[in-house]
C-alpha cells in the first residue's frame, strides 16, 4: 500500500502536475493575487505596501523553491563532491530585489505590480534586512554564496538562525544607542522551515571508557540535550537555474518535558530548562574583530557545528561509500576559527561512533577541512579556557589533548629538544587556566590555510603562523584575495550605471565575467559617454542626499565632493583620524578670507557604522563625529563648504544607497591591520576613488587601477613595529597640525572637553597604538591632492571610469573559482 504512490501512472500524473508554469507578467499577477487572498487572507480592499511585498515575495519564493528542488535533486543524483561553507555569520541583507534580478524577473514583475496599483520601489523598501552578521566576514560569506550558486557549484552554507540579528543603532544626543533587531516579527518568506530535520545536540555529561578486548572506546553520556531545527534559505544564481541552500539552525528544547519536576511542583524550573534551550540561538554576538569569551558563545558554536556535521555525515552515509572516500565527497571550509570545533567533532564521530581507528580517522579529517583566517589582531584570536570546554564538552577536550599530544610528538621529531618551539605551536596555551588556541586547532586539522589578501597572507606567514610555516613548509598556506558579487554591488545597487555599462559594452556578460569591464577604457575619450557617466554619479548623489534629509534632517549639496567612510567603528580603522582631519579642514576654512574660500572644494563628509556595545572608545568616536557635525553644520560662516553627516544604523541596504554615491571613500587602517577590506572593492567598482593606506586589498586595487586613480598615503606595514617601539620608549613629538586639532577639542570647541579626554588619551598615554600622529601629515597631504584632482572635472571622470574598468579581479566569482580549483577540488553541476 505504501509503495502504491510509486506506480507508473502516479508518477506520470505527478510529473504532469509539477511542470513549472511559465513565468510572465500575467502568471505573476495571478500568483500575487492568490497569495494576497490565501497566504495573507486579505482582499483588494486591504492590501498595503507591506502586504504587496509579502505577496510578491511569496510569488518569487514559489519559483525559488522549484529551482531549489531541481538543484538538490540533480546534485543528489550526480553525487559529486560538495563544499560546505561553515560560517557563523551570513549578512544577506534584503532578498527580493536580488532574487528578481538573478531570476531575470525584475521587469515583468515590475510591470505586473504597477498594473495592480503598486510601485516596485515602494514594495522593495518594505523588506527588513537579514542582518545575521557583523561586518566584512559575514558579508563575504553572503557574496560567496551568490557566486557558488551562479557558478553552479554543488555547495551548501551552514549557519545559525539568530532570533536577533546585529542590533539597530540609534543616535541619541550624539551617542550610539542599541535596540534589538527582532527581524522575524513578521513571517519571513525567504526561509523554509524544515520541522522534520531535527538534530539532538548534547552538552555536559561525562565520558565512560569501555575496554573491549584489546580496544578501548569512549562513550559520552548524560548531560542536557538541545534540539537543532533546520531552516533553509534558498540562494539563486544569476542567469542560471541553480539555486543553492544555506541551512540555518535554530535551537529548541527537546520535546521531552521534565514531568518529574513538573509534578513535584517545580513548574517554573521545568519551564526554565526549556527556555534556556531556546536562548542558545537568540542573539548574534555584536563584536567585530574582538573575541568575547562567553560560555553561551561557545555553546552556540558547538551547537551549530554538531548539527551541521551530523547533516553532512548523514548525507554522505546515504551514498554507502567507504569512509576513506569522505574527503573525495566532502570539502568543509571554516570561515575563521568559529567553527574549528568541527574538526574535533568529526574525529569524535569517526572514532567513537563509526569505530574507525584514530589515525585513519585523522587522515580523513585533515583531508576534509580547510581554514580561512580573517585577522591578525591579537584581541580577535579565539581561545577558550580548558575548564569551560571540559564542562560543556567532556569528550571533545579529551580528543583535543590527544590530538595535541600526537601533533607535538611529530613536532618534537622535527625540532628535537626545542621546547619553546613546541610551546609556541601547541594547541594548548600553558597558562592558568590553560586555554585552547582555536587557530592552532584549525591549522593542525586542515590541509590548507588561507589569508584574504596578498599582504595579509604574507603577514600571517611571517607573524602569527610563522612557526607553523617552519613545521609544515610554505605550501600549506595560500592567498585567496576576497571578492564581491557584482550582481548585488553594481547591478542591483547602481541600476543606472549597470544600464550604461551594458549599453556601452553591448552585452550583459560582464555580470558573469567582470574582466570584460576592461573594454570601458576605450570610452574614456568619448565626451558623451563621460557626460552620461557623470550624470549617473550625480543622480546617485541626489538619491543619497534625499536619504540623508530623511534620516538626519540635514540638507547637503549633491555638487559637493562626497567623502565617505562607512564600516564598523574600530580604532584600527581610524575613523578618529578622519574626524580629526575634518576638524583641521574646518579650522582651515574658518581662517580663510572670502576670496580664499572661493577656491575651496565643498565637501560632505559622511560616516556610518556600528560600534560594539561594550567598546567604549569606539562609541566615543561616534560621539565626537556627531559633536563636530553639530558645530560645523550650523556654522554659516563657512558657506556650506563643509558638512559632516553620521548616517545611523549602517547596514547592507543602507550601503546599497551610499556606495554608488561616493566620490571618494576612505580605507585608512594602520598598515597591516585590515586583513583585506571588501567595501573598498565595492566603492571602486561603483566608480568612486579611494583614499587609502598601504593595507589589505587597497594594495591590489592600486596594482590594478594604477597610480593615477587612487590616493595612497601613510607608513608601511614593515615600519609599524619600529614606530610603535618609538612611541613606547621615546618622546616622539606630535604632528603640529594634529596638536592644534587636539588643543581645539580640549578647549571645548565641540562640547565639554572632558567627555573626549579618554579618546585623546589613546594618542598620548595610550602611546598612539594605531599611529595616527605618524600618518596624520601624509593624510592631510593626500586630502589636498584629492581636492586638487576634484577641481579638474574632466580628469576626475576619466579616473572614475578607469576605476570601474579595472575591477575585474575583485569579483567573488574569481575568488570562488580559485577556492574550488586549488582547495576544494569541486566542479560545477549545472541544472
Ligand atoms: C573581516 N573580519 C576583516 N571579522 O576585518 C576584513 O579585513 C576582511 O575583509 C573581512 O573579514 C573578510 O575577509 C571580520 O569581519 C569579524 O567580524 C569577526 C566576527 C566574529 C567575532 C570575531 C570577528
Amino acid at each position: 500500500k505504501e509503495l502504491s504512490k510509486w506506480r507508473p501512472e502516479v508518477i506520470e500524473l505527478w510529473e504532469k502536475c509539477s511542470v513549472p508554469e511559465t513565468i510572465n507578467k500575467e502568471t505573476f499577477q495571478k500568483s500575487f493575487i492568490r497569495h494576497v487572498n490565501t497566504t495573507l487572507a486579505r482582499s483588494i480592499y486591504n492590501v498595503d505596501n507591506f502586504s504587496a511585498y509579502q505577496a510578491t515575495a511569496h510569488a518569487v519564493r514559489d519559483r525559488l523553491i522549484q529551482r531549489w528542488n531541481e538543484t538538490q535533486q540533480i546534485h543528489t543524483e550526480r553525487d559529486q563532491k560538495r563544499v560546505y561553507y561553515l560560517s557563523l555569520e551570513f549578512l544577506l541583507g534584503r532578498s527580493l530585489d536580488n532574487a528578481l534580478l538573478n531570476l531575470g524577473l525584475k521587469d515583468s514583475f515590475g510591470e505586473g505590480v504597477k498594473e495592480l496599483g503598486f510601485k516596485m520601489e515602494d514594495i522593495l523598501d518594505q523588506e527588513v534586512d537579514a542582518a545575521l552578521g557583523n561586518g566584512g566576514l559575514g558579508r563575504l560569506a553572503a557574496c560567496y554564496m551568490d557566486s557558488l550558486a551562479t557558478l553552479c557549484y554543488p555547495a551548501w552554507g551552514y549557519g545559525v538562525r539568530y532570533t536577533y540579528g546585529i542590533f539597530q543603532q540609534k543616535i541619541v544626543d550624539g551617542y550610539q544607542d542599541e535596540f534589538p533587531d527582532y527581524w522575524l516579527n513578521f513571517d519571513n518568506p525567504w526561509e523554509l522551515p524544515r520541522v522534520d530535520i531535527v538534530v539532538d545536540v548534547q552538552f555536559g555529561g561525562h565520558v565512560n571508557k569501555i575496554t573491549e578486548g584489546d580496544k578501548v572506546r569512549h562513550e559520552w553520556i548524560g548531560g542536557e540535550t538541545v534540539q537543532a531545527v533546520a531552516y533553509d534559505v534558498p540562494i539563486p544564481g544569476y542567469g542560471v537555474k541553480n539555486c543553492i541552500n544555506i541551512r540555518l539552525w535554530n535551537s529548541k528544547p527537546r520535546r521531552k518535558f521534565d514531568f518529574g519536576k513538573f509534578n513535584a511542583g517545580e513548574y517554573d524550573q521545568a519551564v526554565q530548562e526549556q527556555m534556556k534551550a531556546e536562548f542558545l540561538t537568540a542573539v548574534l554576538y555584536p563584536n567585530d574583530n574582538h573575541m568575547v569569551g562567553k560560555e553561551l558563545r561557545l555553546k552556540q558554536q558547538y551547537f551549530w557545528v554538531a548539527a551541521s556535521l551530523h547533516d553532512i555525515v548523514r548525507r554522505f552515509k546515504k551514498s554507502q561509500r567507504d569512509w576513506n572516500e569522505f574527503p573525495d565527497q566532502v570539502a568543509i571550509q571554516l570561515n575563521d576559527t568559529h567553527p574549528a570545533l568541527a574538526i574535533v567533532e568529526l574525529q569524535r564521530i569517526l572514532v567513537d561512533e563509526e569505530r574507525l581507528d584514530w589515525d585513519a580517522a585523522w587522515d580523513i579529517v585533515t583531508h576534509t577541512f580547510a581554514f580561512t583566517n580573517h585577522t591578525v589582531l591579537p584581541e580577535a584570536m579565539e581561545k577558550w579556557p580548558v575548564p569551560m570546554i571540559s564542562q560543556l564538552l567532556p569528550r571533545h577536550i579529551q580528543i583535543i589533548f590527544d590530538l595535541n599530544l600526537f601533533f607535538l610528538q611529530r613536532v618534537e621529531k622535527f625540532a628535537p629538544g626545542d621546547r619553546d618551539f613546541l610551546a609556541r605551536l601547541s594547541i594548548i596555551e600553558e597558562s592558568t587556566p590553560q586555554y585552547v588556541r582555536m587557530a592552532h586547532l584549525a591549522i593542525v586539522g586542515s590541509h590548507r590555510v588561507n589569508g584574504v589578501a596578498k599582504l595579509h597572507s604574507k603577514l600571517i606567514k611571517e607573524t602569527i603562523f610563522k612557526d607553523f610555516v617552519k613545521y609544515y613548509g610554505p605550501d600549506k598556506f595560500e592567498n585567496k584575495t576576497n571578492g564581491i558579487t557584482p550582481r548585488r554591488w553594481l547591478h542591483q545597487a547602481n541600476p543606472k550605471l549597470s544600464e550604461l555599462i551594458t549599453e556601452t559594452l553591448g552585452h550583459k556578460d560582464w555580470l558573469k565575467d567582470l574582466t570584460l569591464l576592461k573594454k570601458l577604457e576605450e570610452s574614456v575619450h568619448d565626451k558623451e559617454f563621460r557626460r552620461r557617466w557623470m550624470a549617473v554619479k550625480h543622480s546617485n548623489k541626489v538619491r543619497l542626499a534625499e536619504y540623508i534629509r530623511d534620516v538626519v534632517d540635514v540638507d547637503v549639496n549633491p555638487n559637493a565632493l562626497f567623502d565617505v567612510q562607512v564600516k564598523r567603528i574600530h580604532e584600527y580603522k581610524r575613523q578618529f583620524m578622519n574626524i580629526l582631519g575634518v576638524i583641521h579642514r574646518y579650522n582651515t576654512i574658518k581662517s580663510m578670507s572670502p576670496e580664499q574660500m572661493r577656491d575651496v572644494v565643498p565637501r560632505v563628509v559622511i560616516f556610518g557604522g556600528k560600534a560594539a556595545p561594550g567598546y567604549y572608545i569606539a562609541k566615543l568616536v561616534i560621539k565626537l563625529i556627531n559633536s563636530v557635525a553639530s558645530v560645523v553644520n550650523k556654522d554659516s560662516t563657512i558657506q556650506d563648504l563643509l558638512k559632516v553627516i553620521f548616517i545611523p544604523d549602517y547596514n547592507v541596504s543602507v550601503a546599497e544607497i551610499i556606495i554608488p554615491a561616493s566620490d571618494i571613500s576612505q580605507h585608512i587602517s594602520t598598515a597591516g591591520t585590515e586583513a583585506s577590506g571588501t567595501s573598498n572593492m565595492k566603492f571602486v567598482l561603483n566608480c568612486g576613488l579611494i583614499l587609502g593606506t598601504v593595507d589589505g586589498a587597497n594594495i591590489e586595487i592600486h596594482e590594478e587601477i594604477g597610480d593615477d586613480n587612487i590616493f595612497m598615503f601613510g607608513h608601511l606595514a614593515e615600519q609599524v613595529d619600529d614606530l610603535r617601539y618609538a612611541h613606547r620608549y621615546r618622546d616622539v613629538p606630535m604632528d603640529p597640525h594634529l596638536d592644534a586639532v587636539i588643543k581645539d577639542i580640549e578647549s571645548g570647541s565641540f562640547g565639554e572637553a572632558r567627555i573626549f579626554a579618554p579618546l585623546i588619551n589613546t594618542l598620548t598615554f595610550g602611546k598612539d597604538y594605531y599611529l595616527i600622529s605618524d600618518d596624520f601629515g601624509s593624510y592631510l597631504d593626500a586630502q589636498k591632492l584629492v581636492d586638487e584632482a576634484y577641481k579638474k572635472e574632466k580628469d576626475w571622470v576619466k579616473k572614475s571610469i578607469l576605476c570601474t574598468a579595472n575591477m575585474g579581479q575583485f569579483s567573488s566569482d574569481r575568488a570562488i573559482k580559485e577556492y574550488a580549483e586549488s582547495i576544494w577540488g569541486i566542479i560545477p553541476v549545472k541544472v
